[in-house]
């Protein structure tokens, strides 16, 4: 094991000597590893990303809030993530170098997910993150910190496109005229939700807001939602960009960075299935939420393909990138979501209507 993770990791009470420390999963923002120790007892360790998160007491301190208030919800310790503290009893460890470590017992017995294998996944996935934003809703939501500003606000997310289109500081503009016009022909409509809520017709509820597919725990052996996991982004927000988000991710019929366009579509089983298990789960959603969810999986697939052409016009600064052109490949599946959802508008419409009722 590297002698940087043997020094961080003495910081951690984990009971045991840790034996191995390996890159795990699939996240785009922090570096995750997979640590176990002699007894065979495993871990998460992360290394917070502190350039997008840059203030880590109060990133930490919602995590800390947050799965404290969840854990009083019920005695099932797989059901909330713990965080492990530090011998100085810290909810992370800062290095001499400035890096940000935090260390996750390990959800044993479980499966995180990339794609649905059956609509079953999915139907369990929405149970989760329903169920955890109805067990938020009494969260004093003003306690929290808000760590990113303006996170799901689609309509600053076009000014920041605009400034770094502007700047074109890699010269890329030209390159991509097709994905900045698609994205330019909907950026009235992508303020659709932000009016909304300025207006008061949307309600402020707290909110995990970034709902993927891998940031939930499934049941290994039932399948059911065990836990949701990420709580990097727990903010106030709207209960339809957890929905949109969802559906971004987990109805596409693709990876988020595909090249094959053609494979690319937003199925609408899934979308049925999803609705379904959120519906269930969140019974308390306002009619103008019901009717307004088709909006929040299309305006957040925009504004996730508006973000990685940002990236990608920046030079690839904010998510993780494996491979050249990821962020653009990136962008095209999502800017394709986008259009299949145009092309299904009411269909999707329709299939809200029916789980509404019931
Ligand atoms: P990122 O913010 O980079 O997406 P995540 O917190 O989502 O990082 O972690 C990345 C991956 O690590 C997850 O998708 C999941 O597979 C795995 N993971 C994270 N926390 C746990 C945990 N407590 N137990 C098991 N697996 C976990
Ligand atoms: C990031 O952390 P991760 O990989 O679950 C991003 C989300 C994007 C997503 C796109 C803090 O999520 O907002 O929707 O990538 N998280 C942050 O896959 O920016
Ligand atoms: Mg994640």
């Amino acid at each position: 094991m590297d002698g940087c993770f043997i020094q961080v990791l003495n910081n951690f009470d984990l009971g045991a000597t840790p034996i191995s420390c390996d890159r795990y999963g699939c996240g785009h923002i922090n570096e995750t590893y997979l640590v176990v120790t002699q007894e065979g007892k495993r871990y998460i360790l992360q290394k917070i990303n502190n350039t997008i998160f840059k203030n880590t007491d109060g990133l930490m301190g919602n995590i800390e809030a947050v799965t404290t208030y969840l854990r009083q919800q019920t005695d099932d310790e797989r059901r909330v993530m713990r965080l492990v503290k530090t011998r100085a009893g810290k909810s992370y460890l800062t290095q001499p170098d400035g890096s940000c470590w935090r260390v996750y017992v390990f959800v044993e017995d479980s499966v995180c997910l990339q794609k649905p294998e059956t609509p079953a996944d999915f139907y369990e996935s929405a149970v989760a993150f329903g169920q955890f934003q109805q067990m938020l809703q009494d969260f004093p939501a003003d306690t929290l910190y808000e760590i990113i500003p303006n996170f799901h606000n689609t309509r600053d997310r076009y000014r920041i496109f605009r400034e770094v289109l502007q700047k074109d500081p890699m010269g890329r503009a030209k390159d991509v005229q097709p994905e900045i016009e698609f994205a330019l022909a909907r950026e009235k409509e992508a303020a659709t939700l932000v009016e909304l809520l300025e207006a008061g017709k949307l309600p402020l509820r707290v909110t995990h807001n970034d709902t993927k597919l891998n940031n939930v725990m499934l049941d290994a052996e039932t399948r059911t939602a065990l836990c949701v996991i990420d709580l990097d982004t727990v903010m106030p927000g709207l209960s339809l960009y957890d929905f949109g988000d969802s559906i971004r991710f987990g109805a596409a019929t693709g990876d988020e960075d595909e090249r094959q366009l053609d494979k690319i579509e937003m199925s609408l089983e899934l979308f049925e299935t999803y609705t379904k298990g959120f519906l269930s789960a969140c019974p308390g959603l306002t009619e103008m939420e019901i009717q307004m969810l088709p909006m929040g999986a299309k305006l957040m697939t925009l504004e996730c393909g508006v973000r990685f052409l940002t990236d990608y016009l920046d030079g690839d600064h904010y998510f993780a990138n494996r491979r050249e052109g990821q962020n653009l490949d990136r962008c095209r599946t999502q800017f394709k979501l986008v259009a299949d959802m145009e092309n299904k508008w009411e269909q999707m419409h329709a299939i809200v209507q029916k789980a509404a009722q019931g």
